[in-house]
């Protein structure tokens, strides 16, 4: 595997899934496959889970690697081309990332989308350079418009969990401060749909997300009516998708927020959030405390589906 930002790079999803449970039960298998390889993680935004569960992934197969913190002490980089720098960029991205494909033999990107035009964040302008100029095979650490790594490991935990064939599996918005991409709940539904679970979306009007990511999932416009009989409740916000309305919040609508009555409605469903969570706001102290909150095992199984991916470009050397 040379690039992995969607899933449609993992290719047979069940061949992948078995491949995560063996290294689950044996995540040192591969410890020498990335003897004298070294992996560099390139951050464009914070991380916690990312930044340790992927280098613990490497770590695992041997690889040495270099953390690069793009605003925290390097250049401050120019990304658009046909610009006079005479501004407060003093390096330009198309010559930092064939320096930093220099350094290393796998890169992993993490930059959000930006908010502000729903072309250039959908067009995944910075992956996508990071690609054709590293000359290094490339993987998303949650690029503009997905989170593949959280994607994988949200279904990886689904499997471990579910009590029949094919669970129903809802995702719900709920309301945060600050504007969020659409890159995990995009994610989120394109992993479980090609899982093949009963998939339900459920949002208030206007946060309809791409259709390319929804596409086969139920969109429903009622919390409650969504929340009945589901396996898993997966929480997350995001700002609108559509229109002129891109990046922005449309509603702070408390009511959304997931919580104890509204989990009573499941069929006993076991709550997920990719993290970090925002409590009082999209879910209750209550609902993610409780004995039916996986997000923990969630989180933990990122470094499952970072070994498996990092093990997979590794053999593609
Ligand atoms: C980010 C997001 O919503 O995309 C990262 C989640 C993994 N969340 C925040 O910025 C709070
Ligand atoms: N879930 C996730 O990707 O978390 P971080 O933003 O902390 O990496």
């Amino acid at each position: 595997m040379r690039y992995f930002t969607s899933v449609s790079d993992i290719g047979d999803l069940s061949a992948a899934l078995r491949e995560a449970s063996a290294i689950k039960a044996d995540r040192f298998r591969y410890d020498s496959l990335g003897r004298n390889k070294t992996l560099m993680m390139v951050f464009f935004n914070s991380s916690l889970r990312t930044r340790l569960s992927t280098q613990k992934a490497a770590l695992n197969l041997g690889m040495n690697v270099i953390v690069l913190d793009v605003n925290a002490g390097a250049w401050k980089l120019e990304t658009e081309r046909g610009v006079i720098m005479d501004g407060d960029k003093p390096e330009h991205l198309l010559e930092a990332i064939p320096v930093m494909g220099c350094y290393c033999d796998i890169i992993g990107v993490r930059s959000f989308a930006g908010l502000q035009s729903r072309d250039y964040d959908y067009s995944e302008e910075v992956i996508g350079r990071f690609i054709k100029y590293s000359g290094r095979p490339v993987f998303s650490m949650e690029a503009a418009t997905g989170h593949p790594l959280q994607g994988f490991a949200d279904i990886i935990t689904i499997e471990e969990y579910k009590r029949s064939a094919r669970p129903k599996v809802v995702l719900t918005w709920a309301p945060h401060p600050k504007a969020l991409p659409q890159a995990v709940p995009n994610s989120f539904a394109q992993w479980s749909v090609a899982a093949g679970y009963e998939v339900v979306v459920t949002h208030p009007h206007g946060y309809e997300l791409d259709e390319r990511f929804t596409r086969g999932a139920v969109i429903e416009y009622d919390q409650d009516k969504a929340f009945e009989g589901a396996d898993f409740i997966y929480a997350k916000n995001w700002s609108a998708y559509a229109g002129d309305n891109y990046g922005k919040i449309l509603s702070a609508d408390r009511s959304w927020t997931v919580d104890s009555r509204k989990m009573a409605l499941t069929r006993d469903a076991f709550f997920m959030h990719c993290l970090p969570v925002r409590r009082g706001m999209i879910v209750t102290d209550e609902v993610i405390e409780s004995p039916r909150s996986i997000v923990i095992p969630e989180a933990a199984n990122r470094e499952i589906s970072a070994t498996v991916v990092l093990k997979r470009m590794l053999e593609s050397l």
